[in-house]
């Protein structure tokens, strides 16, 4: 094993404070992907994550909850464990501040630096931001508020003890222009260099006295140690830093350090002077991940409108969880959660693509082989060899993105092999060589070839959604076969056995239906504007209330041009006034039922928000309506009289 490759990756260590949001999950969830996919590809991983304990916040929350903060904290912790449990974060270890494994090693780095004179007592008069636990100075504050968080500060007057930042700050500027991989991504690191090293380090307090939620200043225990010293280290004490022979020597330095970059600051200013004090290496690379944010702001733990990782993923899965956060935002940037992507997500890229791949190439193998995998042609067509090109080459694909921390565009090289094959499925179609024996060989070939190829996709889907291989295994047949679970089964095509046995199973992602998510999640609005929902028995019937009628932007709409679509006897290419010399293109199923000269000039009845489509590769952008009868007849809807194109129906 020694001479494997090791990789270090950590998490910020969350204030238990108060349950965490799906934001805090993203950090971690993204981190294990990372630990996965190394693990997967032959490294040796470490992958911490934990809970930062102390300090003022902490302290106060306790208090106001009626608790000690020991046991607050406990409380929360659990819940903590609980919900990386529900969301497969495999961690190799959960450190918390409070330990006494940390707490030592915390002390005696604090005396050893107070030793060799890099800290030093004094007296701090001046600004703190309890919930970021972070001094401020007044030229640095936006409006008088903290500029972190924006809410207000504090004067605080205490004796404490400093650390002198100022001593190490051009070794740090010259690490951070010499080494371009340390703050990542490189957009970031301007605003640290200007912002903060330029302006000249102040020297930072790095002790607190009116509260007692803390490490002890182990030469003064009227002090305890600043939080963000303490949490900090959590990153070297967790690796029995100081020990000879320990993990410290195997896995340091850090090859990758995740965060939000509301902690940049921190990590890439702080720390690697502490480290530098320490005469340690930094590490590798400090990524500073974007914000997931609500359509109303950033959430927070204290804002209160977080969304509760642990209820989504109880209601969607855990794996469509992890999938969405690792699609959805290029990974570096903001982005926005809500619902309806979510749901838009799984019913597209999970329920559409991969789990109609999955069900498709099952229900075709029961019925054309008797779940028999059949032996396939040694001969390979044009479509075939296109597959199978495409498998072979995601594995390196899927890798660069990794190893460049592009997680979604990741999984979207992986999504081009699944929509690949069920491309292939189109090309083929099985269900015309089923008629005909005599194609039977080329049935096989097809089938085979889509289950090798299902085979690529489990394997590589694992780091990101962790259940659903397992279950696409179980249906292949070679859940127990841990070769071909392997990485190293995706160098060479063709490794499933012919001759194995697949059996169909659940649907991997059934498809939601979007409006009866948003009324069982409610997270759109507030509670008390609910009151009129639907209840489930209206909703069976069919019935929808005003709001929901009011999302259909219906509007008059006035023909002005139609023409034929070539090549198709049914449609009508037409162009409609919306108003406001708005035009749009709308491809509509009219020539059998009218002349395109008849059409000009009529207003009719047009929803305005449907999706764009194409139609025999034209743009169709909304809908006109009108009714059929059951003799197959077809007319348009009329309005009582000329009005203003555009009008709103409602
Ligand atoms: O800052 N979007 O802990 P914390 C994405 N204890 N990520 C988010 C997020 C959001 N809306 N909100 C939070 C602390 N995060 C310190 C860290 S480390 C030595 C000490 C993530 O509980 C993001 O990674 O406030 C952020 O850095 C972290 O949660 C902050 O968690």
């Amino acid at each position: 094993m020694a001479d494997k490759k090791t990789f270090y990756v950590t998490t910020p260590i969350y204030y238990p404070s108060n349950k965490l949001h799906v934001g805090n999950s993203y950090t971690t969830v993204a981190a294990d992907a990372m630990a996965r996919f190394k693990r997967l590809t032959g490294y040796r991983v470490w992958f911490l994550t934990g809970t930062d304990e102390h300090g003022q916040k902490i302290q106060r929350q306790a208090e106001s909850a009626g608790k000690k903060p020991a046991v607050f904290v406990d409380e929360i912790v659990a819940w903590i464990k609980k919900l990386w449990k529900e969301l497969d974060i495999q961690y190799d270890d959960f450190i918390r501040t409070s330990e006494p494994r940390h707490k030592d090693k915390v002390a005696s780095i604090f005396k050893r630096y107070y030793e060799q004179g890099d800290i030093y007592k004094g007296k701090y008069e001046g600004l703190y931001c309890t919930p970021c636990e972070a001094y401020w100075t007044e030229r640095q504050l936006d409006d008088g508020n903290c500029p972190d968080c924006g809410r207000k500060v504090e004067l605080i007057d205490e004796e404490a003890y400093f650390f002198k930042m100022s001593k190490y700050a051009d070794r740090l500027l010259e690490h951070i222009e010499t080494h371009p991989e340390f703050i990542q991504p490189s957009s970031r690191k301007n605003e640290m260099i200007n912002n903060f090293l330029k302006p000249g380090l102040e020297d930072l307090c790095v002790s607190r006295t009116s509260f007692d939620w803390g490490i002890p200043v182990p030469f003064d225990n009227k002090h305890v140690i600043y939080v963000w010293l303490d949490a900090l280290s959590n990153y070297i004490t967790a690796l029995d830093y100081g020990e000879e022979g320990g993990l410290y020597e195997e896995y340091w330095p850090a090859d990758v350090q995740l965060i939000g970059k509301d902690i940049l600051r921190f990590h890439t200013i702080y720390w690697p002077i502490f480290l530098m004090a320490l005469g340690e290496p930094l590490p590798k690379t400090v990524f500073g991940h974007g914000w997931l944010m609500l359509q109303e702001g950033k959430m927070s733990k204290s804002k209160g409108n977080a969304i509760d990782p642990m209820v989504l993923a109880g209601r969607y899965s855990s794996d469509a969880l992890r999938y969405f956060l690792l699609r959805e935002i290029p990974f570096g940037q903001d982005g926005v959660f809500s619902l309806e992507s979510f749901i838009t997500r799984i019913n597209n890229d999970l329920a559409n693509d991969l789990g109609n791949l999955v069900s498709r190439t099952l229900t075709m193998a029961e019925r054309y082989f008797d779940g028999v995998l059949p032996e396939p042609s040694a001969q390979a067509e044009a479509t075939d060899q296109e597959l199978r090109g495409i498998a072979l080459k995601t594995p390196d694909a899927v890798e660069t993105a990794m190893d460049q921390m592009k997680i979604s565009d990741a999984l979207a090289e992986l999504w081009l092999l699944v929509r690949q094959s069920n491309k292939y499925i189109d090309d083929n179609m099985p269900w015309n060589l089923a008629k005909d024996p005599a194609q039977n060989e080329r049935l096989g070939t097809v089938i085979y070839n889509l289950i090798e190829s299902i085979r690529f996709v489990a394997v590589m889907l694992k780091p990101y959604m962790p259940r659903t291989p397992e279950s696409i295994w179980e249906q292949l047949g070679i859940k127990s076969e841990q070769g071909l679970q392997q990485w190293e089964s995706l160098m060479k095509w063709g490794q499933i056995k012919p001759g194995t046995v697949v059996s169909r199973g659940e649907d991997l992602f059934p498809r939601l239906n979007l409006q009866a998510e948003i009324r069982a999640m409610r997270v759109d609005k507030p509670a008390e504007e609910v009151d009129d929902e639907p209840g489930q028995e209206e909703e069976q019937a069919g019935l929808i209330n005003l709001e929901q009628f009011q999302q259909v932007d219906m509007r008059v709409a006035e023909i002005e041009s139609a023409e034929p679509v070539p090549k198709s006897d049914k449609l009508l290419k037409l162009e409609v006034n919306i108003g406001e010399d708005n035009r749009r293109q709308v491809v509509a199923g009219l020539a059998g039922y009218y002349k395109p000269e008849e059409l000009i000039g009529r207003q009719v009845l047009f929803v305005a928000n449907l999706k764009p489509v194409k139609l025999r590769g034209v743009l169709s952008q909304g809908m006109l309506l009108a009714a059929t009868d059951k003799n197959g007849d077809l007319a348009l809807t009329a309005i009582d009289k000329k009005i203003a194109p555009g009008s709103r129906i409602s």
